[in-house]
């Protein structure tokens, strides 16, 4: 049986859909401090839910023993954006909970997955073709929370045979739910605006060059990777890529072949500050060697899902999308 927490997030709901039609509805348990909402397109957990916080270890515990829990994905954090209004939320969210439920991992043998990230990357690390060992010195609490993420996961690994497993995952474009409050959110937020009121104001530059994958690429992949066999990885965390591009380029691709007066302008806030620390482009030659990772869709193709999907969205349901 498989826990997600964060279960109700921008990933936790897809990757709950699609493990549930794998290994049944109910082997699969979501977790999250909220109810789901009804405004989502895919708002219903439609099978286990319970609430837990993460940084609340007896509650976590008592789900892992009560459900029998084998892996846990752990999806729970605050994002980029989220995390700088909030840092004492975010390192004890993102550091405790992760605490907990590697220590849970170590007491109940259990797989543990959690993400990482571009951000845990900074200023000094080369921006392009970044490979998985590199300078990782964040300036974000975000990405020091995923350095600690990846540091001590390895350490769990390498001391008491925990099952970790990473990868650092890119911004993630989808169409049926919302994202969480990250650096990446323009690329999604432009689809919306763009379809509602042809024109976008972006908190970003118009060159910040940011490493982006389509939801259903990072749904396979991580699953591709929690099955394969734990023999078959020479790491426990990989680079994960698809393809990058910045908002001048998806605003051009949008111009040019769905909506020709669409009009993009700039704005960019406290956001630009975190991208900028960012790699442009990854190399995942790794995690393709290891685990057979191959994204389908590049930029092209990753603009032309979300443009049909989210006016679809629109279509289908006008009054209740924001
Ligand atoms: C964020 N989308 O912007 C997240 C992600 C690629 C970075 O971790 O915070």
């Amino acid at each position: 049986r498989v826990l997600i927490t964060g279960g109700l997030g921008q990933l936790g709901i897809s990757l709950a859909n699609q493990l549930r039609s794998r290994y049944g509805v109910d082997n699969v348990v979501l977790s999250d401090v909220r109810k789901p909402d009804p405004t989502l397109p895919i708002a219903h957990p439609l099978g286990p839910f319970v609430y837990a916080d993460v940084t609340n270890y007896p509650l976590l515990e008592r789900i892992v023993v009560d459900f029998q829990i084998d892996w846990v994905v752990h999806y729970s954090a605050l994002l980029s954006a989220v995390a700088e209004k909030n840092p004492a939320r975010a390192l004890h969210v993102n550091i405790q909970g992760f605490q907990n439920v590697l220590e849970l991992a170590r007491l109940h043998k259990l797989l543990v997955f959690c993400p990482s990230t571009i951000g845990a990357f900074g200023p000094s690390t080369p921006k392009d073709n970044v490979p998985d060992i590199t300078i990782q010195k964040p300036n974000t609490i975000y990405g020091i929370t995923k350095v600690h993420t990846e540091l001590l996961g390895e350490y769990y690994h390498e001391k008491f045979g925990v099952d970790f497993r990473s990868v650092r995952y890119p911004g993630i474009l989808s169409t049926d739910t919302l994202p969480g409050g990250g650096t990446t959110d323009y690329a999604i937020d432009i689809f919306h605006q763009a379809i509602k009121a042809n024109r976008y104001e972006c908190f970003l530059n118009p060159d910040a060059k940011l490493p982006m994958m389509y939801i259903d690429d990072c749904i396979d992949g991580t699953i591709q990777f929690l099955e394969a066999p734990s023999s078959q990885l020479t790491q426990r965390v990989y680079n994960m890529s698809a393809d990058s591009f910045s908002p001048e380029e998806v605003a051009a691709i949008i111009k040019q072949k769905y909506a020709p007066g669409f009009e993009m302008s700039y704005a960019p806030d406290f956001r630009q500050a975190i991208a900028e620390t960012w790699p442009a482009t990854l190399n995942d030659d790794a995690a393709r060697r290891d685990w057979g990772w191959r994204p389908n869709l590049t930029t092209d193709g990753i603009v032309e899902v979300m443009w049909n999907g989210i006016a679809q969205l629109y279509k289908a349901k006008p009054a209740t999308i924001q």
